[in-house]
């Protein structure tokens, strides 16, 4: 019976709501002092898509916010640590926590994974997961549903693969971290990274101002070394990167003698097509990069900068031109669930989508 009533007090700690909230006493968390519950507790049936996942909510932080209190549940690696205050008192707990038949036990409290599972709702942020109390078995179940797999229909694409989604709408595409909160607000964010792909390209220009400033020297990977047109527009440099690539962004690292109107086309078939159009650059230097997200990611072997108007009187200059698959950016959409479809609203459209089997 001990056991029981101890997994009566983590059940109450948690949702007192849910644990038959005319019967349930009001929160007092005090360590050793048990509430006296009426009725017993049944706990709702697990949705079967959450069973697995139980393990992997325990090796990241999260928090759980209750109606009466608020909670913290963080694993540093080897030990838990549950904090939890309301108005009237506070309670800890620290201890090695131990998993078996869906009950976590932490220092002789246990804490019930159907609980958590049925009335939590799960989002992540790229890299932690975070539990918050959700209204509803189905508000919690939309969520953990979203996070897992590709959805797709009218024109968008959300992609989920662990801590990195991927949304395709319109002209409109872009990978990154994503962070989905309770009311639904989706929001995916990317800045240039990996590896650039132009490094060591084979490169031609159409301009060079002298043969100490070839347009090698824009793909060694050093900043101290510049490429530099004669003085006149337009001009072209061109990269062949190989073979095809996912490109969706430029960086450049213009010198003192900077562009300030430019493009970056890429070479579909034999027709050159603009990914991206720069006007009023005022950026020049090296510390200063110019990063070109490119309308969508596209897939090219061949990509040209075209020098349209040079801030100077001097040539188009740069120290690097830097290449990035990933298109850099951050896009907000709602989400909501109706049975097995989802909606999404971005940019004022509704998108309707179907999770693909
Ligand atoms: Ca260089």
């Amino acid at each position: 019976m001990k056991k029981f009533s101890v997994c009566l007090l983590a059940a109450a700690l948690l949702f007192p709501a849910c644990a038959h909230e005319e019967e349930a006493p009001a929160l007092t968390p005090q360590p050793g002092i048990r509430p006296h519950v009426t009725e017993p507790y049944v706990a709702p049936a697990i949705p079967a898509e959450w069973g697995d996942e139980a393990e992997r909510l325990l090796s990241v932080p999260w928090s759980v916010v209750t109606a009466g209190a608020t909670g913290d549940l963080t694993f540093d690696g080897e030990k838990i640590h549950w904090e939890v205050a309301s108005q009237e008192a506070s309670s800890r707990a620290e201890g090695i926590p131990s998993f078996a038949d869906g009950v976590m036990t932490v220092d002789g409290i246990e804490f019930r994974w159907e609980t958590l599972a049925a009335y939590c709702l799960l989002t992540v942020d790229g890299e932690t997961w975070h539990l918050a109390r959700a209204a509803s078995v189905e508000d919690a179940q939309r969520a953990y549903r979203l996070v897992s797999g590709t959805w797709s229909g009218d024109g968008m694409t959300l992609a989920f693969d662990g801590g990195s989604a991927s949304f395709t709408a319109g002209d409109r595409s872009l990978t990154g971290s994503w962070n989905l909160t309770a009311d639904g607000t989706l929001t995916i964010q990317s800045g240039a990274a990996g590896l650039s792909l132009s490094k060591g390209a084979k490169v031609t220009t159409t301009s060079m101002e002298t043969p100490d400033f070839p347009p090698e020297l824009a793909v060694d990977g050093d900043l101290t070394t510049r490429y530099s047109s004669a003085y006149n527009d337009p001009i072209y440099v061109t990269l062949d990167l190989g073979k095809t690539c996912t490109v969706g962004c430029a960086v450049l690292y213009f010198e003192t003698a900077y562009s300030s109107e430019f493009k970056i086309e890429y070479l579909d078939g034999d027709k050159w097509v603009e990914a991206a159009h720069v006007r009023g650059n005022t950026l020049s230097g090296a510390g200063q990069p110019v990063t070109v997200p490119f309308k969508k990611a596209v897939e090219a072997r061949e990509i040209r900068f075209v020098g349209l108007k040079r801030g100077t009187e001097w040539g188009h200059s740069f120290y690097e031109f830097e290449l990035y698959a990933n298109v850099p950016g951050e896009v907000e959409v709602t989400v909501y669930a109706e049975g097995e479809t989802m909606y999404a609203i971005y940019e004022g459209n509704t998108f309707r989508l179907t999770r693909e089997p």
